[in-house]
């Protein structure tokens, strides 16, 4: 049994409150879905079997690039963040692996295994930094990194993404995510095809350190910090990147690396079908890469995003395996608070999307229905399945109302006791 940081009795205390109602509303919801021909505890273990990886520099204040106004009890190093981590994943049950950012979490690799095991956590995807100078490194990345022109600054480039996969591979990741901030401020600043020959002989040699069973994420990003033109803008640049590299890169697709209006949910079915879909960042954004949480202000694409991935878990797309984190920057919430509830509402959109009818669906797109089609998908969006994910929680012995009852806890309090304020530090907003 895994070391609980929230008292067993302040969660059971906050379960008891609710669990009568809970049960009622599972049962209602229960019927409700046997009459479209569901089985509401298959969709529930599905559910409980979903999960997302939380990212180490979310738990910590973002910031903006105007400010950062640090909050009470933030985490102080790597082993902090891991104590927060363990505390969404105690209340969610969805959040069993911290993706962790090098350097910003470099730390002895046992001590680093240790701390996570302590609380029955794992970790996901690593993730280099070349889009910030450390403050022992040689060569700074002000022009650039694995596409600069200079190639002993592209050479130190690969070497700590090479660097970034020795430390996981003692801890146990079988990933490495590559977000470059690489790219130009001024037309003709960069030539373009030249600096992308030179991203891709480093990457290259990445690539050729990857163990066998490890994957290759490559993040990209249409603008900031490059304002006039960005190495790995779009999809179809990161596509051609993984066909370059081989099978073991694959695309992610950060939810707010966008032009405003894209069709993502068709950017995630393209990477589906042509086999080259990594994974994701999960987030929102109104305007451009804000990093909000995720489901916060469209909610219904979060669902048509699930949708393809759910078309393609149920088709059996080949080598089909997404990775799932989330990666967002908290400024005016509680972090915790915020990462426990864009886990849940990840989970929330994939719940959604198993209830589509997809028979039926395919009838409508094969008759031309647009209307009915359409009508399909809304019918299992408008399904409140806040029941199934409560009782997935409940059942994995987290709470069925997490903020209520991290709240209960007063663990913020506790902490900013403990932990004295950080001004400075990395914001991490990839
Ligand atoms: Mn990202």
């Amino acid at each position: 049994m895994s070391e609980q940081i929230i008292p067993a009795a302040v969660v059971e205390k906050a379960n008891n409150a609710r669990e009568a109602d809970l049960k009622r509303d599972y049962e209602a919801l229960g019927e409700q879905l046997a009459r479209r021909g569901i089985a509401i505890d298959t969709i529930r273990d599905k559910v409980a079997s979903f999960h997302i990886a939380v990212p180490s520099w979310g738990v910590g204040t973002g910031g903006t690039r105007f400010a950062r106004f640090p909050g009470a009890g933030e985490p102080r190093d790597i082993f902090d963040k891991i104590e927060d981590c363990a505390v969404i994943q105690q209340l969610t049950r969805a959040t069993p692996k911290v993706s962790l950012h090098i350097p910003w979490d470099k730390a002895d690799p046992k001590r680093l295994k240790q701390a996570a095991s302590r609380f029955g956590l794992g970790f996901d995807a690593m993730n280099s930094n070349t889009f910030s100078d450390a403050a022992d490194q040689k060569l700074s990345y002000k022009f650039g990194s694995l596409s600069h022109a200079d190639r002993a600054v592209r050479e130190q480039a690969v070497e700590h993404n090479l660097e970034c996969i020795e430390i996981g591979r003692d801890i146990g990741s079988r990933a490495l995510t590559v977000w470059i901030g690489d790219g130009s401020n001024f037309p003709g600043q960069v030539n373009f095809a030249r600096a992308f020959e030179r991203y891709l002989d480093a990457m290259r040699s990445i690539y050729a350190g990857l163990p066998d069973d490890w994957k290759l994420f490559t993040e990209h990003k249409m603008y900031e910090p490059a304002f006039y033109s960005t190495v790995v803008q779009d999809w179809g640049t990161n596509y051609i990147i993984a066909r370059e590299l081989g099978e073991k890169a694959f695309c992610l697709v950060d939810l707010g690396h966008h032009a405003p209006n894209v069709n993502i949910e068709m950017i995630v079915s393209r990477l589906i079908q042509f086999g080259k879909l990594g994974g994701f960042h999960f987030n929102d954004s109104k305007y451009g890469d804000d990093d909000l949480d995720a489901g916060s202000i469209d909610p219904y694409r979060l669902f048509l995003v699930f949708n393809e991935l759910v078309d393609a878990e149920i088709s059996g797309a080949g080598g089909f395996d997404p990775a799932h984190m989330l990666d967002q920057s908290h400024n005016v919430t509680d972090p915790i608070e915020s990462l426990m509830l864009s886990a849940v509402e990840v989970q929330r959109a994939y719940t959604q999307a198993l209830l589509v009818d997809r028979t039926a669906l395919e009838g409508f797109q094969d008759a031309n229905d647009a209307l009915m089609a359409t009508q399909t998908l809304k019918a299992a969006y408008r399904t409140d399945v806040e029941p199934i994910l409560a009782m997935a929680r409940l059942n994995g012995g987290g709470a069925i109302d997490p903020v209520a009852a991290y709240r209960a806890a007063g663990y913020r309090a506790k902490v900013a006791s403990e932990r004295p304020a950080v001004t400075g530090g990395g914001g991490g907003i990839v």
